[in-house]
């Protein structure tokens, strides 16, 4: 429950910050006290993007392993060191951030540069955060101990592959805030290695985005079904699916970098091919779940090609909210598609199309389902119900979501494909012309956001509601069954060794020659390896 009052009093914060950011970009409005428009830019990407989704993400995680494998004291101590390491961290970075010492965006690459405590903060977050990691892999492995030959519960091997890739991919990170960034930012150096700095951080900010998505897989796989009355209609197909995010989400940070000098095309060639082996495990997904609505809706014995569809629960919030994140998933998805297509990139790289895409994809499939998982687990844990009239609440707040990130989000794409950048503030740019045709799509996204905020309010006082106020009661954490006549699911698909050992040989072959060419030609004087030459 700590976990989801830092997560929903981000959400506050960092909504608010985008609100103050689409009046600010509209031309209309002029930000107060002269605060600079990238101090709010930053601490929306970082409160929203990195604070938000990871205290989302691992309190989420604690919940599905205490209820599937068991928590012990100790390892419930170690989640409260986690939280409180992550929290302090948060805090520093957060107060570097508000006092304007770290304008340098959520992605923080070189060669913008903060005050050490920015990066610093940023590390005890990761400490903080691979601490839950091993914490979850010794939840799973005292369980197996225990229960020897026995299948491992499905949500808890989801977990553990959602935190081998996160450790696996925050390494990269590490090293670069580790090695080149605090160094540089204490001023042990003149220069830093921009291209290896950029390099580590996409190679952990691809799997970053997976990151954020498999906990929505998982209650899409393995709750929903449960929600509407149904079964899980694969285990073994949702395994799989698993793994194969797991092996395509790390070696694929080239296609962050496609317009970027100094990395050869060829390497860039085979990462774009492994982002596109990214897609199978997802349209798996989608199938397994549009499987699982059909055969619940057929055995229900509603008829006709799509009777199945008409009578799924349209008024359970807990089905609603994340549905509505599944269906932002086909334009999100495509946009990806898009954005990883070399030729096209070219047209929309660093334009605020990138923004439309990631709204999509984060903001209303992923965070929709974190919502729709909220509407359950919050009263779960309080020891409360969610009662029709919060339930209502919650279909109005979805309807809001959804109206306010289609206005904005489409202005979003259509602006970016007529060559408006992002990360930019209103500017008439000494009256170009084109520019011109951007101004209502600006207009359009601060109707979008504003509407959008209004959603953030009522998702606040619904979250405080079911968290203080709502009866007491018990409400179901819903896992699903397994359809009865399934196949048993193949022993290969826990073979850590097999799975993590292809992963670790993708992420070299990927790499390998890449990073060594990059550090090769270093310039000279810059970190970290021509470290230290003094101030
Ligand atoms: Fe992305 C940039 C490529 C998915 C987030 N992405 C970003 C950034 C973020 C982000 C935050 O290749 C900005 C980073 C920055 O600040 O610079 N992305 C992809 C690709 C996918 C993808 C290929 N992205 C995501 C997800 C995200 C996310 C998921 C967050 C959670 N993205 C890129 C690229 C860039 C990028 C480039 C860099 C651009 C640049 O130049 O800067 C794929 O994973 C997408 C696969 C998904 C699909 C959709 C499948 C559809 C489903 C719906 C099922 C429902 C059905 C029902 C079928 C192919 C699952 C139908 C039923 C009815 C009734 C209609």
């Amino acid at each position: 429950m700590s976990f989801m009052y830092v997560t929903f009093a981000s959400l506050l914060v960092g909504g608010l910050m985008g609100l103050l950011q689409v009046l600010s970009r509209s031309g209309k409005f002029q930000l107060p006290f002269g605060i600079n428009y990238y101090t709010i830019l930053t601490v929306h990407g970082v409160i929203l993007g990195l604070v938000l989704t990871t205290f989302f993400i691992i309190g989420f995680q604690f919940a599905l392993m205490g209820k599937t494998v068991g928590i012990t004291d100790k390892q419930r101590k170690a989640g409260w060191l986690s939280f409180w390491t992550m929290l302090i961290g948060t805090i520093i970075a957060a107060v570097t951030i508000l006092v304007g010492q770290a304008n340098v965006l959520y992605t923080f690459y070189a060669p913008l540069r903060a005050h050490p405590a920015f990066y610093i903060g940023l590390a005890l977050v990761i400490i903080g955060s691979w601490i839950a990691v091993f914490t979850n892999f010794r939840q799973l492995y005292l369980w197996k101990k225990a229960h020897k030959g026995e299948k491992s519960p499905l949500l808890a091997f989801m977990v553990v592959i959602n935190m081998a890739m996160w450790f696996i991919a925050s390494l990269g990170v590490a090293t670069s805030v580790l090695i080149q960034f605090i160094p540089w930012s204490l001023g042990y150096a003149a220069t830093i290695n921009v291209l290896l700095s950029r390099t580590l951080f996409w190679y952990f900010g691809h799997p970053l985005v997976y990151f954020w998505l498999l906990p929505a897989y998982m209650a899409w796989y393995a709750i929903i079904p449960k929600i509407i009355g149904g079964k899980l209609f694969s285990d073994s197909l949702a395994r799989l699916s698993f793994i194969l995010l797991l092996m395509f989400s790390i070696p694929v940070g080239f296609h962050h970098q496609l317009t970027e000098p100094g990395i050869d095309p060829t390497w860039k060639f085979i990462q774009v091919v492994l982002t596109f082996m990214v897609v199978i495990p997802t349209l798996m997904t989608a199938f397994s779940i549009f499987a699982t609505f059909e055969t619940t809706g057929r055995r229900k014995g509603h008829k006709g090609l799509f009777g199945w569809f008409k009578h799924l629960p349209w008024k359970d919030v807990r089905f609603l909210a994340p549905f509505i994140g599944m269906i932002a998933f086909i334009p999100g998805g495509a946009g990806g598609i898009v954005n990883a297509s070399h030729q096209m990139n070219t047209l929309i790289h660093n334009t605020i199309w990138v923004t439309g895409h990631f709204h999509l994809t984060v903001a209303t499939t992923v965070l929709l389902t974190y919502f729709g998982i909220a509407y359950w687990l919050v009263p779960h844990l309080t020891g409360r119900r969610l009662t029709p009239k919060i339930n209502k609440l919650g279909i109005i707040q979805t309807i809001i979501w959804t109206v306010g990130m289609t206005i904005m989000s489409t202005a979003m794409h259509i602006q970016g494909l007529l060559g408006g950048p992002r990360r930019s503030n209103f500017s008439n740019y000494a009256g170009g012309e084109q520019v011109q045709t951007w101004i209502s799509y600006q207009v359009a996204q601060a109707v979008g956001g504003t509407i959008l905020f209004i959603g953030i309010l009522l998702m606040i006082y619904i979250f405080i509601q079911l968290a203080f106020f709502a009866p007491r009661g018990v409400q179901e954490f819903p896992i699903a069954e397994e359809e009865v006549n399934a196949d048993p699911t193949p022993k290969i698909l826990e073979n850590w060794y097999l799975w993590i050992g292809i992963t670790i040989a993708l992420i070299l072959f990927a790499y390998t020659i890449p990073v060594f060419d990059i550090i090769k030609h270093s310039p000279p004087g810059s970190l970290p390896f021509d470290w230290p030459i003094g101030r």
